[in-house]
């Protein structure tokens, strides 16, 4: 529990775990909370407020249902590297859909953009191009370029955001090179949660000096998508959902049905191939499940 001023260990009664409910942890980063303060200076956990949103994954490790990743956010920041990990359109794609579900504003930053080449320059451009026009914010980072992180703190100052990735991508360096606090705060903060028993330490969401909380997620490997129906996907890729009117079927799933306004939409150009692609592996990955 962060109060603003202070950090107080809470324990989570009884009756607020999963009775039921399809979400592998009760209380997530982010989550606003009522709390009692005890003689000895520890709190308990008196009542959850309702979230304003929320992301969440599949839970991992062979456990059915949902995780919520954190709650009550202004905006999710998907973060790549162009190389050194090599970036995935894929990861992206899914992230925006998850993001599109549960209405919130996403962000895609692509980082160590020293390390691109002309011809990942030009790619990244590319991205800037295609995910601007479908109403999304695109930015390039490096920890080296100023300039880039004037722009990356602007987008981050006064909001509440979360940082989420693979590892690798340069997620905790950014914050570091943004705010020199920030090593300290997080230092703080595991000590602390290493010794708390009782919550989920998903993620932490941490001031910044500059104003806003950042939630830096630890890496993801993979975003598994929850509560979404084959027929459903395209409502959530922002290109489709015009030409998904021109469909003969009204359940149609775009990837083998006649007639199909998605499909011939991709062949004019009109939908970009990557997102197309995008669009059938997540659509696999549905009828999988
Ligand atoms: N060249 C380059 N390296 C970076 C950049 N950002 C981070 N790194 C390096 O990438 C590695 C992983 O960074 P880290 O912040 O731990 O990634 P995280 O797992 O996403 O938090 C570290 O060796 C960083 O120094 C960048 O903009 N350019
Ligand atoms: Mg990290
Ligand atoms: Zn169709």
């Amino acid at each position: 529990m962060d109060t603003g001023d202070e950090i107080i260990e809470c324990r989570l009664p009884g009756r607020f775990r999963l009775d039921g409910k399809e979400v592998t942890n009760p209380i997530a980063v982010g989550d606003r909370v009522d709390f009692n303060l005890n003689d000895d200076g520890s709190g308990g956990i008196e009542k959850i407020h309702v979230r304003e949103n929320y992301i969440t994954r599949q839970a991992t490790h062979g456990k059915r249902g949902e995780q919520i990743l954190v709650s009550n956010l202004d905006q999710a920041c998907v973060i790549q590297s162009i190389k050194k990990p090599e970036l995935k359109e894929g990861f992206i794609d899914r992230f925006l859909v998850t993001c599109e579900a549960y209405e919130v504003k996403a962000v895609i930053i692509i980082n160590k953009m020293d390390l691109a080449k002309s011809g990942g320059r030009a790619f990244a451009e590319g991205l800037k191009e295609l995910y601007t026009k479908l109403g999304y914010t695109l930015l390039t980072t490096s920890i080296e370029s100023e300039a880039s992180l004037e722009q990356l703190k602007s987008q981050l100052e006064h909001r509440s955001s979360a940082f989420i990735g693979p590892s690798g991508v340069g997620k905790t360096s950014l914050i570091n090179a943004l705010d020199p606090e920030y090593k300290l705060k997080t230092g703080k903060i595991s000590d602390f949660s290493n010794k708390g028993k009782h919550t989920t330490t998903f993620a932490r969401l941490i001031p910044l000096s500059f104003g806003g909380y950042i939630a830096d997620t630890p890496g993801i490997r993979e975003f598994g998508l929850v509560n979404i129906e084959p027929w459903e996907l395209s409502l959530f890729f922002p290109e489709m959902i015009k030409p998904r009117e021109h469909c003969k079927f009204h359940n149609c799933t775009h990837n083998h049905e006649p007639k199909c306004g998605v499909a011939e939409a991709f062949e004019s150009g009109e939908i970009a191939a990557s997102r197309y692609q995008s669009y059938l592996n997540i659509l696999d990955s549905l009828e999988a499940e």
